[in-house]
């Protein structure tokens, strides 16, 4: 299919290695694809589900060892462990290489290796960049001819260029002790063995498009995060982008899509979706700061979608969909999770593969990192501009987390580097995106602890001189948290759809049209400055979660310099003069 030299030289290493009873070239073909599907079908690989209901649906389940990413076993293999950080596992190089090596020799005897070329980003756009991936797997595959572009064109625009990034993957035993997923930025290299989940496997995602970009994208003047891209199209038709970190689980698929409230829809308000995951981002021609979406497809969490919290994801999965460890309702051979509606099924299995009655069941019957990954093109919001090649103008970045306490609804940062500040200090309460304890509050700058490629320093750092290359031009910074409680662990804000009165807070801010109130952290809007025309909610309940507790955060300081402390000297020194100034001014 090429004769890229360095590709074909990679292939040959791989084959030697892997010893594959056959080779398949991914050529992107439907035709390709559905032989693909069928095989994987007759093995039990994946279920074909009701073609009337779900057309080109299909179901998988991972092993039940192997269900979310794996962050004590994701490696950061820089030649000088420094180079990693503090806040990464770090593996030598060469030792790796070799362990990995030894672990993935002759792995695929009796199987067949699957080239994928595959695209991160539009074919042929400025910001895109390339990726083979080698793998036993036909649902990685699948997985991977839906979340990124593949097959010939890819080649084609690779022309003879050494420019692209290797990935193997090896099933091997999806033995969770010889689990490992390497990164080597120097060298474009990824490996992950023994694992079949998809943040493990389908490498194009969080081990290249987070990881691998990142730091390419230090060494030359861009970004890769941890975000989604939004489009809020005003009555006048002009439309606003903005992006948003939030954690694994904390809510981007759901803000990417969300649908506004009534009485906006009817001014002429709508929300366009560019991505739900990832950006990259780099400064365009006009001096702002573009963003695209280097995926093509939706690796969302299944339970909690449903038809009233995101009907457009929902929309999304209907058709040309996978879905991984979510229940097999086998009365009508559909997909059912916690969450989709009151009726689970009675005659079903579980995410487990065992049977499983919904109406009597005392456990869950989908995994709560199910997930669904489905065709942007599906999407009945996606933005005009998903495919373009230039990207979107980002007007504001967004940052949030899960916290039950402390941080408020919204604020936004007093300017560029007290958002970088902003945003190096989130913490949010873990989720089951990745295997160990739920719930516990950590530390998560910008959403990217568990996918920035280097020192996480040197990252913050990054970010600093990013906002020097900007200038006035760059985004202005907020923080969101639609995850206050109340004494018995209920919701204080309704979230979801509602989400959009805050973002119409936000956009007026960087218009200089809303107001607000200057506090220590930041500037917080006044209770009057949200509108809550149409929701049945308090004012003191929105008095509640927009108060800035300066106890509570003299508390939260102390944990940030604690933090800190972890990136002894290369932690950037306006990083250090940013506490200072905030318990400067909670002092006050
Ligand atoms: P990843 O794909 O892991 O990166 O997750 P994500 O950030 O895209 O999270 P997603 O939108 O899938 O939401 C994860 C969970 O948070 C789901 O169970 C949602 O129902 C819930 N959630 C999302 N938005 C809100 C909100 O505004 N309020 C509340 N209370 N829950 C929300
Ligand atoms: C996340 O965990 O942030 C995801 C899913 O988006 S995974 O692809 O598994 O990383
Ligand atoms: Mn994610």
């Amino acid at each position: 299919m090429t004769s890229n030299k360095s590709v074909l030289s990679w292939i040959e290493e791989m084959k030697e290695l892997l010893t594959p009873d056959s080779v398949v070239w991914i050529d992107g073909s439907e035709e390709q694809l559905n032989a693909l599907r069928a095989e994987a079908c007759s093995t039990g690989e994946i279920i074909k589900l009701n073609e009337e209901k779900l057309p080109g649906c299909y179901l998988h389940k991972t092993a039940v060892n192997d269900v979310a990413r794996v962050e004590d076993r994701t490696f950061i293999c820089a030649r000088n462990e420094k180079d990693a950080g503090p806040t990464n596992h770090w593996k030598d190089p060469q030792e790796a290489y070799k362990m990995l090596f030894d672990i993935a020799k002759g792995s695929y005897k009796g199987r067949t290796m699957y080239i994928i070329p595959y695209s991160m980003g539009p074919i042929g756009s400025p910001l895109s960049q390339i990726g083979f991936e080698v793998t036993d797997s036909i649902y990685v595959v699948l997985n991977m001819a839906i979340m990124t572009r593949i097959g010939a064109k890819v080649v084609e625009q690779l022309g003879d260029s050494t420019d692209w990034i290797k990935g193997l993957h090896s099933r091997c035993d999806i033995d969770a002790e010889k689990r490992y997923i390497c990164h080597f930025p120097e060298d474009n290299y990824i490996i992950s063995v023994n694992s079949g989940y998809g943040g493990n496997v389908l490498l194009g995602k969080k081990c290249f498009a987070l990881r691998i970009a990142s730091y390419l994208g230090k060494n030359n003047q861009w970004m890769a995060e941890h975000m989604l891209i939004l489009g809020i199209q005003k009555p006048d038709g002009d439309i606003k982008y903005v992006t948003a970190a939030f954690p694994s689980a904390c809510g981007k698929t759901n803000l990417a899509m969300l649908i506004p409230p009534e009485g906006y829809q009817k001014k002429g308000y709508k929300v366009w979706t560019v991505g739900d995951d990832i950006a990259w981002m780099r400064k365009g021609p006009d001096g702002r700061l573009w963003a695209i979406n280097p995926e093509n497809g939706f690796f969302g969490v299944a339970p909690g979608t449903n038809v009233k919290s995101n009907p457009n994801a929902l929309a999304s999965t209907k058709q040309g969909t996978i879905f991984t460890n979510v229940v097999h309702n086998l009365e009508d051979n559909t997909v059912w999770w916690e969450g989709l509606d009151k009726n689970p099924p009675a005659n079903a299995e579980n995410w487990k593969g065992q049977p499983w009655n919904g109406q009597t069941s005392d456990e869950k019957g989908a995994h709560p990192n199910s997930r669904f990954t489905a065709p942007a093109k599906n999407c009945p919001c996606i933005s005009s501009e998903f495919d373009s090649i230039t990207g979107v103008p980002v007007s504001a970045i967004i940052f949030g987390g899960r916290r039950a306490q402390t941080t408020p609804l919204v604020y936004q940062s007093r300017d560029w580097n007290n958002g970088v500040f902003v945003g190096s200090i989130m913490a949010s309460e873990t989720t089951a995106a990745a295997t160990g304890a739920v719930g516990v509050v950590r530390r998560d700058p910008m959403a990217m602890l568990p996918f920035c490629g280097y020192h996480m320093g040197d990252y913050f750092k990054h970010w600093f001189e990013m906002g020097e290359l900007l200038g006035d031009k760059a985004p202005k910074i907020f923080n969101v948290n639609w995850f206050r409680l109340d004494d018995e662990g209920n919701f204080l804000w309704p979230g979801f759809g509602d989400n959009f009165r805050v973002l119409e807070w936000i956009i007026n801010r960087c218009e200089d049209k809303a107001d607000a109130n200057e506090t220590a952290i930041g500037y917080v809007p006044n209770a009057d400055d949200i509108n809550l025309e149409g929701l049945d909610m308090d004012k003191k309940v929105l008095e509640d979660i927009l108060a800035v507790d300066n106890a509570k955060w003299s508390k939260e300081a102390e944990g940030i310099a604690e933090f800190y402390k972890k990136f002894g000297d290369r932690l950037p020194k306006e990083l250090a003069d940013q506490l200072d100034g905030l318990n400067k001014r909670l002092a006050k």
